[in-house]
């Protein structure tokens, strides 16, 4: 039985706000107290994480005083000193204060556009100084309740100019920083502009320095808009934009419910880590998710153990499915191929493209060819339930 110990090389990343989250929800108040931003570091020591990410004001609060700032950075650092944790990620809060309830880069105001710019500029040197290599935006109020209110495309247009300005500022400032933009479809806002990774994806290319920028999916937000989340990041990943990713888990149709990872969809929690790790994923795994309201501390360090757990029992779960030699066979058998067809693929050609319209296909003989799906998801159920 393999122990499932996290370690540094496995980059598992918790926020302040997940293992800090003390269980507000619209609802109801906080069920447990606040813990500093230093002592939630040492929580993420005690279970073993490898890193923290913050927004900037969870860690530093928006009217603390310099000196209160300075105090709060010369504990977080001890702690992470202490603990060995370092800061892979940072983002920005763009969604808590009120000067945000129309957006921020997005808003009809310019002041609040101008001063989204701001506060972003000054997390991005904090996060810096403390270690981020990868930066996240995730516009929680970027949209609307109505479209009577702004053009969607103007509100496409100012979010291109606030990240062109952004990716200036980071080479200005010659940063070793990459941004990572995140999608969600609703919640806060009625809908949420660039809804989903896929919308990411698209205007990633219409930046002006598109090679900054890529996308943190997160597991709960693509099922909210009821997609595939593996077929998300696969895309992602095979256009080399995967800069990072939020693990929770969700299920469809619901409000945004940052489960703790595998608590619901096992299988595609198994597909999701087996193409990590099958295409050696090497950014950070964050757990973008917290405990249940019902839990206290000690329910939030089973939270985050669980996350860990989950994920390394999957992985050897991976592991297990590539090594199974029922499974390798079916694979080879539905992959296998005369060779007959490479004449047609690949570079066009005139002459491919005659030939292809000369050949000759027996369509009952090829669609009467059994495909042993069931078989093989069959197997993979079965590994999942430790039967195999
Ligand atoms: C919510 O899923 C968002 C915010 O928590 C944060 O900006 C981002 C970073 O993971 N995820
Ligand atoms: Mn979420
Ligand atoms: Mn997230």
């Amino acid at each position: 039985m393999t122990n499932y110990t996290p370690k540094p090389e496995h980059k598992f990343t918790f926020g302040l706000w997940t293992v800090g989250n003390t269980g507000r929800d619209p609802f109801g108040g906080p069920v447990r107290d606040a813990k500093s931003p230093a002592d939630l570091v040492r929580l993420l020591g005690e279970v073993g994480a490898y890193g923290v990410n913050f927004h900037d004001n969870d860690l530093i609060p928006i009217d603390a005083t310099p000196t209160e700032k300075d105090a709060i950075l010369k504990e977080f650092k001890k702690a992470l000193a202490e603990t060995g944790i370092v800061v892979p990620m940072a983002t920005t809060n763009l969604f808590t204060e009120p000067i945000f309830k129309d957006g921020a880069f997005t808003s009809n105001d310019s002041k609040v556009r101008a001063y989204a710019l701001q506060k972003t500029m000054n997390a991005i040197d904090l996060g810096v100084e403390l270690g981020a290599k990868i930066y996240v935006f995730w516009g929680g109020r970027e949209g609307t309740e109505t479209d009577a209110t702004k053009n969607p495309i103007t509100a496409i247009k100012r979010s291109r100019e606030a990240m062109n300005f952004l990716c200036e500022y980071v080479k200005d400032k010659k940063y070793d920083l990459k941004f990572a933009l995140e999608a969600k479809p609703n919640e806060p806002r009625g809908d949420i502009y660039n809804s989903t990774t896929g919308h990411m994806l698209a205007f990633i290319n219409t930046l002006d320095h598109p090679e900054m920028v890529g996308v943190n999916p997160e597991v709960a937000h693509e099922h909210m808009a009821g997609l595939n989340f593996v077929h998300g990041v696969a895309q992602a990943m095979e256009s080399g934009k995967l800069f990072h990713i939020d693990l929770n888990d969700q299920a469809f149709g619901r409000y945004d419910q940052d489960f703790r990872f595998g608590a619901v969809n096992l299988k595609s929690a198994f597909f999701l880590v087996k193409m990590l790790e099958d295409n050696k994923y090497d950014s950070s795994r964050h757990f973008d998710a917290h405990a249940y309201r019902t839990e206290d501390y000690e329910g939030v360090k089973d939270f985050a153990r669980g996350c860990m757990r989950t994920y390394l029992i999957l992985k050897e779960k991976a592991a297990h499915w590539n090594a199974d030699k029922e499974i390798q066979s079916i694979v080879a058998e539905i992959n296998a191929d005369d060779g007959s067809m490479n004449q047609y693929f690949g570079k066009y050609s005139a002459e491919k493209a005659k030939a292809l319209q000369g050949q000759v296909f027996d369509r009952s003989a090829i669609a009467g060819r059994g495909l042993k799906y069931e078989k093989l998801d069959q197997l993979t159920v079965e590994i999942l339930l430790g039967a195999r």
